[in-house]
């Protein structure tokens, strides 16, 4: 084990953490009871023993499917309010949570409901645990840009508690120019923008991010690695890539976390993050991910583990007052 006693102590923002990806088997089932919903698992532990993915969709339909016991807002609560706590314990001070409306409304969940929830859970951990915390509305790349538009119009009442979008869920065949006109209006709306792409997709999907959507970070967007005048792009912007290195594991996008390529990310001058992405499901929560990888990449050293959790606070959608006070 390497500067693990450093890398848990170290204050860091978390900025790549779905929350239904978040939700344990352990509270699956329990909503399930509470809610009277049925489970294709028998119980936590054949819920546990399907989560062998092999690549993104293998993970998603397992994902949505956990989801499917929230239905109140004291669910959506309950399951922010466990990973704030959690958290918490990982000396994450700021955290930036995409929630996924359209998997909630789609089984007749209103977004007030999962709103209100999620928002409560974050105003109750600044005040109880003094942790900072927003939500991003991601759209499911797999729907409809009329989809997308939509759910803009039923999160128009509750724009003042989101701080931006996203874009999640299957990416090969669904590239960033598929949203290129929801991600305007939300530009004009003053919302920040992000989206997920080079996790298993290609590099092109993170220059028309970047260049289409007008993202001001990537997630993921380790597949940068393949081309070089992206990388040069990447690092003359100081674009934050927010990597996930046991979802990245977990889903095969790399065989080994010894052949991560964040390190390489780094050292080109990339403002890399480290970020848990759905740590109920991937082995682990942020300082998981932090001590794991190091353990595995002898190369990275305690010069790097202060750059990543500087570049956390630099790529966060904090206010520049705050984030001085925390620099
Ligand atoms: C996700 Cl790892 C990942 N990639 C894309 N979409 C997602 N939604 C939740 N986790
Ligand atoms: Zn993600």
């Amino acid at each position: 084990e390497r500067l693990p006693a450093l890398l848990a102590a170290m204050p860091k923002a978390e900025l790549h953490i779905h929350i239904e990806g978040s939700l344990e088997p352990e509270m699956i089932f329990a909503l399930a009871q509470r809610n009277g919903v049925a489970l294709p698992y028998a119980d936590v532990e054949a819920l546990r023993r399907a989560y062998a993915f092999t690549d993104l969709q293998s993970f998603l339909d397992i994902y949505y499917a956990g989801a499917s016991v929230l239905l109140y807002e004291q669910d959506f609560y309950d399951m922010a309010r466990a990973y704030l706590l959690r958290a918490a314990q990982d000396n994450v001070v700021h955290a930036e949570i995409f929630f996924d409306p359209q998997t909630h409304t789609a089984r007749g969940v209103a977004m007030e409901t999962v709103v209100n929830g999620l928002y409560r859970a974050t105003q109750d951990a600044q005040a109880e645990l003094g942790t900072s915390s927003s939500l991003i509305l991601c759209f499911l790349r797999h729907l409809s840009e009329e989809d997308a538009f939509a759910t803009l119009e039923q999160a128009q009442p509750f724009l003042d508690r989101i701080i931006g979008v996203g874009l999640d869920s299957s990416e090969v065949g669904n590239p960033p120019e598929k949203f290129a006109r929801v991600f305007a209006r939300c530009g004009e709306l003053g919302l920040h923008r992000v989206a997920h792409a080079g996790e298993e997709g290609p590099a092109a999907y993170i220059w028309s991010a970047l260049d289409v959507l007008k993202v001001e970070r990537i997630d993921h967007g380790v597949q940068a690695i393949q081309d070089p005048a992206l990388m040069r792009r990447l690092a003359e912007e100081r674009i934050a890539l927010t990597v996930c290195p046991l979802s990245n594991l977990k889903l095969c996008v790399f065989p080994e976390l010894a052949q991560h390529n964040i390190r390489q990310l780094l050292d080109a001058g990339l403002a890399a993050t480290v970020n848990s992405d759905d740590p109920a499901y991937f082995g682990g929560y942020l300082n998981q991910n932090f001590t794991e990888l190091f353990a595995a990449v002898p190369e990275l050293t305690s010069q790097h583990a202060w750059q990543l959790a500087h570049n956390s606070f630099a790529a966060s959608f904090v206010p520049d007052e705050q984030r001085r006070a925390w620099q």
